[in-house]
């Protein structure tokens, strides 16, 4: 039952990924099952992210937002390191792995995420420009030399450091994003990182959810 300090979150009412679950509400909801707290969903369109009233809350007209009380947050990782401080399970008790796992949180944000969003982003919105051909094997290669790096230092390890963290929420999310692209393949173990985040109850719950979303905008048949 939620009560009066049930977070409210923003997703699109209608996600252009069709239900996959690569939208970046997807890691908050992920962040929220994992803690256990409920939460509440306000579905926007495209154009209600960029009226003022959603603007107040993020000044790029995006999703995911997170209200609580009088707290308004945007920026997923900023909303997952929020409620990874304020429940325990998702950063661990000793201080310096839970700076180790912040730092993870960074590098899955600023280090990965960008190459994978660039080359996701090419595909989607570049085309049909004329450089797209020479372009694209450019930007791929730059997200396999992420991706060896990162496979290099996982190597036969569940997780990036000892136990699963919110680290490991954003990294899967993150690298879920080549999701039909073929690149993860040819990387066994982090394939197998992304298939061990995605087994996790609290995933499949938060999966679930936004898929749910998905469907219910579908026609009726
Ligand atoms: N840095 C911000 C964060 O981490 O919260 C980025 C937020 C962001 O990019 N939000 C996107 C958005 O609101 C949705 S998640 N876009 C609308 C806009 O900018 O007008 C990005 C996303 C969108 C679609 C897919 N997809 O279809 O696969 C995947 C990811």
């Amino acid at each position: 039952m939620p009560g009066p300090t049930t977070p409210t979150i923003t997703a699109f009412e209608r996600s252009p990924d069709r239900g996959r679950g690569l939208a970046r509400d997807m890691r908050v909801r992920w962040a929220l099952e994992e803690v256990g707290q409920a939460y509440d969903v306000r579905l926007v369109s495209f154009s209600t992210m960029k009226e003022p009233a959603h603007l107040a809350l993020h000044p790029f007209g995006q999703i995911p937002t997170y209200e609580e009380g009088d707290l308004a947050l945007f920026e997923s990782g900023a909303i997952v390191f929020h409620i990874a401080e304020r429940h325990a399970g998702l950063l661990p008790a000793d201080a310096n792995a839970r700076a180790r796992a912040i730092t993870w949180m960074f590098a899955a944000l600023n280090t990965v995420e960008p190459p994978i969003v660039e080359r996701s982003m090419a595909t989607i919105l570049d085309r049909d420009k004329p450089w797209y051909a020479e372009r694209l094997p450019v930007l791929k290669e730059r997200v396999q030399v992420r991706l060896g790096e990162l496979s290099r230092r996982l190597g036969n390890a569940d997780w990036l450091d000892d136990a699963f963290s919110a680290a490991d929420l954003l990294m899967v999310t993150v690298l879920r994003r080549l999701d039909g692209s073929g690149l993860l393949e040819k990387y066994p173990n982090l394939a197998g990182y992304v298939a061990r985040g995605e087994a996790r109850p609290a995933y499949q719950r938060a999966f679930a959810a936004q898929l749910a979303v998905f469907k219910a905008a579908l026609p009726a048949t």
